[in-house]
């Protein structure tokens, strides 16, 4: 249409308008098209000094036990988040509380971030996330950006299957990718099939407390849980997850595990359940309420699906639940009205390890089996509710109707995506614009850095046809990530002052070393460029301590201000802290190495940076 203009305008306009018009057409791969069309990518992309990214991505660090946080439409890594592995960079792990939050373990495997949501809308105060490697949950702050609790989750391993959380943020479900025996005591594998489950749980959180707490247990049959979601509006007191091995197999799984025509998905109403544990209707197991579902019955229905399922998905009128076929090529879409009736008219079609299963033609609404598409894994939303789905093994997003099952769009992606994500994708009401393929293989995308490569996310501009507009290089390893409007996050700059914390010290006058017994507190401050631990010594930024005594040392960043962060670390004592603005933070340790250790500000402060430093003394024992 533009080109058009020119010409009635002007002449001259017109005839450059036409020339170039002309090189555009005789030439579809000429430099010239290629690079014009690379510039307006950039300039999609483009968010000048000064203006900020529309969107937070917030990307699983799989196997580094971290989050990282991009900005959309940039791409640009803003920071990583340690949640379950220590960070030496922010003194995760290091200081007193984090440490102990993370209870001795030195890595996790983090999957599948989920918002918290408030009416089915991301209400951006928290962020849920599990630990596949050493069966953990914690929740991250929004507005410090910092984990605020882990826990624990007993009878249970490898929680993969999760966390999503219901509408109103009340449950998060933990189902795991492995079965074991309860309590994971020594069984032989040959009683794999009587003796091992598949435990899910169901998490609360206390806001208030910001505590982590486990609400109740499932004791599902020994198979394996691959994703799961929960239920939107009219389907809101319900959840969906997909298995597979429920072959029970128990070795060489990739082809033991891969033997039925059709796994199931697992359809509970999570009201329901909540009451059964209320009336007592459960068995206490290692000290948690454990459903066992062919002993209690309801609440708990299988759906069969295609084999080996990964994603499924609840559409955002939560009308219908996507299953994405993995080893099959279609996309199944069911229908909760239809499988609400057929529970409510007993029409199952028998049972399995006492479970009614609901029988597939009742429930099934639609097969989608694009055309020379395979490996569909998981499926994401628009604003007008089309669906988006990865193809792991023919590297694309496929575009389609999920109310008629049109293909309606396809893209290659460089390479086998795992997991979309759509901006806002899992709410009552995403976005569209924008959709981030984050793919397994980066192949021959980036310079080469040696053998391993890099995962990649590419952005696609999902507002028309689809087009993949940048690709950037992602460590590993995402498997899911949330896309969250920016405005939506209240993030603080500066931690307001405790009056209620005995640890901290906002006054240089206030600065102390207490010695009692072989316990010695220091309540110390930093600030640029200087730490004071005692003002009335002779030298107010040495601790002194005797060999053996137990260490303790607060420490409060008094400069009340943006971005001046300190740090705090003692040389050769493996030890390091960070305090951000108004913060406290706790170093607690024994000082078993007698000597002189010099101690410094790690975290770059002020012009004088380098003088920030001191001593840290200990006397040897005579
Ligand atoms: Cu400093």
């Amino acid at each position: 249409m533009k080109k058009w203009i020119p010409i009635a305008s002007g002449l001259a306009a017109g005839f450059l308008a036409a020339t170039i018009s002309y090189a555009n057409f005789s030439s579809g791969t000429n430099s010239q098209a290629v690079s014009s069309d690379n510039k307006s990518n950039a300039e999609k992309v483009y968010v000048p000094l000064g203006q900020k990214d529309d969107y937070y991505l917030i990307d699983s660090g799989g196997h580094s036990g971290q989050l990282f946080v991009y900005g959309v439409p940039s791409m640009r890594e803003i920071r990583t988040i340690p949640v379950f592995s220590p960070d030496p960079a922010t003194g995760y792990g290091f200081d007193s509380k984090t440490k102990k939050m993370l209870g001795g373990y030195t890595w996790g495997d983090l999957h599948h971030p989920a918002l918290s949501e408030t009416n089915g809308d991301y209400d951006g105060k928290y962020l849920f996330a599990t630990d596949v490697g050493n069966s953990r949950a914690a929740v991250v702050d929004l507005s410090t950006w910092t984990t605020r609790d882990i826990i624990k989750v007993p009878n249970t391993s490898g929680p993969h299957c999760a966390a999503f959380v219901t509408q109103n943020s009340e449950y998060l479900f933990l189902p795991t990718r492995f079965s074991t025996p309860l309590g994971q005591k020594y069984v032989p594998l040959d009683q794999y099939s009587a003796k091992y489950r598949g435990v899910m749980s169901a998490l609360t959180f206390d806001k208030k407390k910001e505590k982590l707490n486990i609400a109740y247990q499932v004791a599902l049959p020994p198979w394996a849980y691959d994703l799961s979601d929960a239920g939107k509006k009219s389907s809101g007191d319900w959840a969906v997850m997909t298995t597979y091995n429920t072959e029970e197999a128990t070795t060489t799984d990739e082809i033991n595990a891969s033997q039925a025509d059709r796994d199931y998905i697992v359809l509970f109403n999570w009201k329901e359940l909540a009451q059964m544990v209320k009336e007592g209707k459960y068995t206490n197991v290692g000290g948690q309420k454990m459903i066992f579902p062919e002993k209690q019955k309801g609440g708990i229905y299988l759906v069969p699906v295609a084999k080996s399922p990964h994603g499924v998905d609840v559409t955002p009128d939560g009308k219908h639940f996507i299953a994405a076929g993995k080893l099959a090529p279609a996309m199944t879409v069911f229908s909760f009205d239809k499988a609400f009736k057929a529970i409510k008219d007993k029409k199952f079609s028998g049972t399995r390890n006492g479970i009614p299963v609901l029988d597939y033609k009742s429930v099934m609404e639609r097969e989608v089996n694009p055309e020379n598409a395979l490996g569909p894994l998981h499926t994401q939303f628009d604003n007008k509710g089309m669906a988006y789905t990865t193809m792991f093994i023919s590297s694309e997003i496929v575009k389609w109707n999920p109310n008629t099952g049109a293909v309606l769009d396809r893209v290659p992606v460089q390479y086998s995506p795992g997991h979309a994500v759509a901006a806002e994708g899992d709410t009552v009401s995403p976005d569209g614009k924008w959709l981030v393929a984050l793919n397994k293989l980066a192949k021959d995308n980036f310079l080469s850095v040696g053998p391993s490569h890099p995962e990649t996310m590419q952005l696609i501009d999902i507002s028309g046809k689809m087009k993949v507009i940048d690709t950037v290089p992602a460590n590993p390893e995402p498997h899911y990530a949330q896309m969250i409007k920016a405005d939506k996050i209240h993030s603080i700059n500066v931690y307001p002052k405790d009056p209620n914390n005995k640890d901290a010290v906002y006054k240089t006058d206030d600065t102390r070393i207490v010695r009692n017994g072989k316990t010695v507190t220091v309540y110390g401050i930093a600030m640029r460029s200087r730490f004071v631990f005692d003002h009335k010594a002779k030298r107010p930024d040495v601790i002194e301590v005797n060999q053996g005594d137990h260490v303790i040392i607060h420490l409060t960043d008094i400069d009340f201000d943006e971005d001046i962060t300190h740090g705090f670390a003692i040389n050769n004592y493996n030890l390091n802290m960070e305090v951000q603005p108004g913060e406290t933070n706790t170093l607690d340790f024994y000082a078993d190495k007698a000597g002189t250790f010099p101690l410094y500000c790690t975290n770059f402060c002020s012009a004088l940076h380098q003088e920030m430093n001191g001593y840290f003394l200990v006397k040897p024992k005579q």
